[in-house]
């Protein structure tokens, strides 16, 4: 099938363009750096390092319950998308993985999957199961739950649905099971509390025993939505009972839209370090709820005091520490492509700052309980704009120095708009 993409030439032609001005703000930058006795180079290393997996889901144009909007050049199946993906890192180098989501991207023949990767320079990350909607031709609703159902039957063929997953999921190279689910209650008196959660743990047990030795099970707490007066898996307290409960490869996974406005997250993400329990990431940012916003563009501090810990941890090479990157995000407004090109390069803003943070010091601060010195250390390291070494570090795997601007002159959109056909606006939903 042909290749995508985009042009290799015109991505040199604006490295070399924009190069010059580059350096003259990533030398800049070095003298400040130095001043603080950070060498810049050594940042720019750990940008290169860096990594999250993008979500197949999120490059088809989201939705609300209201209605779905969509934009030329859909795609229209898993083959598409990774089209799509590709060119996210084609020009941002930092997003190698693709997180799949089962059925949405089931395919006949996972070994095709795997090489029409592989010929795009990508891999799978988690495989994320689905018992929050019912697919065509499944037996049985999941209207009233799935894994912690009341009826039998209907667990079994949620837990039938997630061994699928792992077989995909081994199919194609991943390493871990992602499971989200919707179950819970609308009306206080609805659900047994206690009963629900013995009948979703026993379910997970099963689902538990079937993942790999080399694989990790996350689960993902939730508070509200779609069930609205309570959800199984409601809180981090919830998901470390889960992951504790399960063993030595089940870790909780925490998505930033998953929480009360306001949540002290950053400390959730803290105590799932201490307790060798943190599993990784969904992000993206929220104003409201689970929003599903582009990350970094609500709320850019909140997202760095998260990285300040998880570098906390990095530095001080905190045991089993190893948190998977992955966006998870609902892009209804913007061309996909561009938002999570834009998001991944904020979310790797924040683990830049955050290694700027003089440690040092913020320890000192806090032993003396200077509160105000405390907080300008975080601040300094927020303030300092790191964007030329995050471009440096593209432009050194050949990446793009400005990957939006690249991907709007090689007029990617327009071109996969007049091959795909145009998809139904009908319907509201996530994809
Ligand atoms: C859920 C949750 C899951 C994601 C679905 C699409 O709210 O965040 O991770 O798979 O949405
Ligand atoms: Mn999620
Ligand atoms: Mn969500």
């Amino acid at each position: 099938m042909a290749r995508l993409g985009i042009d290799k030439a015109l991505v040199g032609h604006q490295n070399e363009s924009a190069f010059g001005a580059l350096s003259d703000d990533y030398e800049a930058l070095r003298e400040t750096l130095e001043r603080r006795h950070i060498d810049i180079d050594k940042i720019k290393a750990k940008a290169a390092a860096f990594e999250v997996a993008v979500p197949s889901w999120g490059v088809g144009t989201g939705g609300t319950r209201f209605a779905r909007f969509p934009g030329p050049g859909e795609p229209r199946n898993i083959l598409d998308k990774l089209d799509d993906c590709a060119v996210i890192h084609q020009l941002t180098g930092a997003t190698p993985r693709v997180s799949l989501h089962i059925p949405w991207d089931r395919h006949d023949d996972p070994a095709e999957l795997v090489s029409y990767a592989e010929a795009r320079g990508l891999a799978f990350d988690a495989m994320n199961s689905n018992t929050f909607q019912d697919s065509t031709g499944q037996a049985l609703s999941y209207k009233f739950g799935s894994l912690s159902h009341t009826d039998q039957a209907v667990r079994r063929q949620a837990i039938e649905h997630n061994l699928e997953c792992i077989k995909f999921g081994k199919a194609v190279g991943s390493k871990a099971l992602t499971i989200w689910i919707a179950d819970g209650s609308n009306f206080p008196g609805q659900s047994h509390f206690t009963k629900a959660f013995e009948r979703y743990l026993e379910s997970l047990k099963e689902i538990y025993e079937a993942i790999p030795i080399d694989w990790r099970l996350f689960t993902e707490h939730k508070l509200y939505e779609p069930a609205f007066y309570s959800t199984v898996v409601q809180d981090w307290g919830s998901n470390y009972l889960i992951a504790s409960t399960l063993g030595g490869r089940a870790y909780c996974l925490v998505d930033l839209g998953h929480h009360a406005p306001n949540t002290n997250i950053e400390m959730i993400v803290a105590r799932l370090i201490q307790f060798k329990k943190l599993g990784g990431f969904h992000f993206n940012d929220s104003k409201y709820g689970d929003d599903d916003l582009d990350s970094g563009a609500i709320n850019p501090y909140q997202l760095f005091l998260i990285f300040n810990e998880l570098v906390d941890a990095e530095l001080s090479s905190a045991p089993d520490f190893n948190p998977a990157h992955m966006i998870d995000q609902s892009h209804n407004v913007t061309d996909p492509i561009e938002s999570l090109m834009v998001s991944t390069m904020e979310i790797e803003r924040a683990y830049v700052q955050a290694h700027l943070v003089d440690r040092a010091a913020l320890a000192t601060h806090q032993e003396h309980n200077d509160a105000m010195m405390a907080s300008e250390t975080l601040k300094q390291a927020f303030r300092t704009d790191v964007t030329p070494v995050l471009a440096m570090a593209r432009h050194d795997k050949g990446a793009a120095i400005d990957p939006l601007g690249v991907y709007r002159a090689a007029g990617y959109r327009q071109k996969i708009g007049d091959t795909r056909p145009k998809v139904s606006a009908a319907g509201g939903g996530i994809v």
